[in-house]
């Protein structure tokens, strides 16, 4: 599939995609959904990749749906926004959060909408000091999705969720990160190079051990404590099974940097 809507790349163990529709900051359009979905495929399906890198094109990260793809004059029929989310959107969210290697999100400006809830989704979150976030969807009568209702109160506490989500206020990076809504603010013009080292860095580490991590901690929040501490022994008899862990082991034993392979 060529791609209009987005770049990808993959080189080096990492997988970079870009949204790239700067003049409508990088806004969902059918289009779009379908080459990101393309695009994990691939990366799910090439075990080179170690880690992944999404960021956006232009002065924005992402401003949720194209509205314009959305404008309806009285008299037209509704559109079906769950059908939008049944075979898009939800489809999106899953696949990202499924992939078995850390997802970090680099937010270069404003994320809007589903754009600021995609970046929940991430694993780990990091934003341009000029960035911002908002939970658009009040603002035009919508309901927060893309797993927003599910991922902003876990990490904010439901009294600033609610908040955010009732009046669409704009959150800074800086008010993000100090309220654990991302891992790090950092000036614009670092924000690349250090997602892109930290993606570099995660290239070369556990890739199967970082992934059952990932399973541990998607699990966590529908678990008890009892059924957690049941998920943590299984997976860690996987971990112990893979050559990561015996190589981790042996390069500690021999005071020398590990070579982790993935597997
Ligand atoms: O529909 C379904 O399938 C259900 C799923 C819904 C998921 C959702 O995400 S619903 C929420 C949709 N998003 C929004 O409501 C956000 C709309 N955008 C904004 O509120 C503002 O643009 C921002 C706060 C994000 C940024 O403001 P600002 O002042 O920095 O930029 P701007 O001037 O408003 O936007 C720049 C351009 O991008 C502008 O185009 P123009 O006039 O230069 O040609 C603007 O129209 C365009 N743009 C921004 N957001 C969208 C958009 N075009 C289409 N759709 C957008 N969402």
């Amino acid at each position: 599939m060529t791609y209009e809507t987005i770049q990808f790349e993959i080189a080096d163990g990492v997988a970079t995609l870009t949204l790239n529709r700067p003049d409508k900051l990088n806004s969902f359009t059918v289009q779009m959904h379908s080459e990101l979905a393309d695009a994990i495929r691939k990366i799910n399906a090439d075990d080179s990749v170690r880690a992944v890198l999404l960021t956006g094109a232009g002065r924005g990260f992402c401003a949720g749906q194209d509205l314009g793809d959305r404008a309806v004059n009285s008299g037209d029929q509704a559109p079906n926004l769950g059908d939008s989310l049944e075979k898009r959107y939800n489809p999106l969210v899953r696949s990202l959060r499924a992939l078995p290697m850390p997802v970090i999100c680099a937010v270069n400006g404003v994320a809007a909408g589903a754009g600021a809830n995609l970046a929940f989704a991430c694993d780990i979150v990091l934003a341009a000091r000029s960035a911002s976030f908002i939970q658009a969807f009040c603002k035009i009568g919508l309901v927060p999705d893309s797993g927003g209702t599910w991922t902003l109160p876990r990490l904010v506490g439901s009294a600033r969720a609610a908040a955010l989500m009732l009046l669409g206020d704009k959150v800074s990076a800086e008010q993000a990160a100090d309220w654990g809504m991302i891992w790090k603010c950092v000036d614009d013009d670092a924000l690349l190079t250090e997602a892109k080292a930290m993606a570099a860095h995660l290239a070369t580490q556990p890739t199967k051990g970082l992934s059952l991590i990932k399973r541990a901690l998607n699990a966590t929040w529908t678990n008890t404590m009892d059924e957690q501490l049941d998920l943590e022994r299984d997976l860690q008899t996987i971990a112990g099974t893979t050559g990561d862990y015996q190589e981790g082991v042996k390069a500690f034993l021999d005071k020398r940097k590990p070579a982790f392979t993935g597997k």
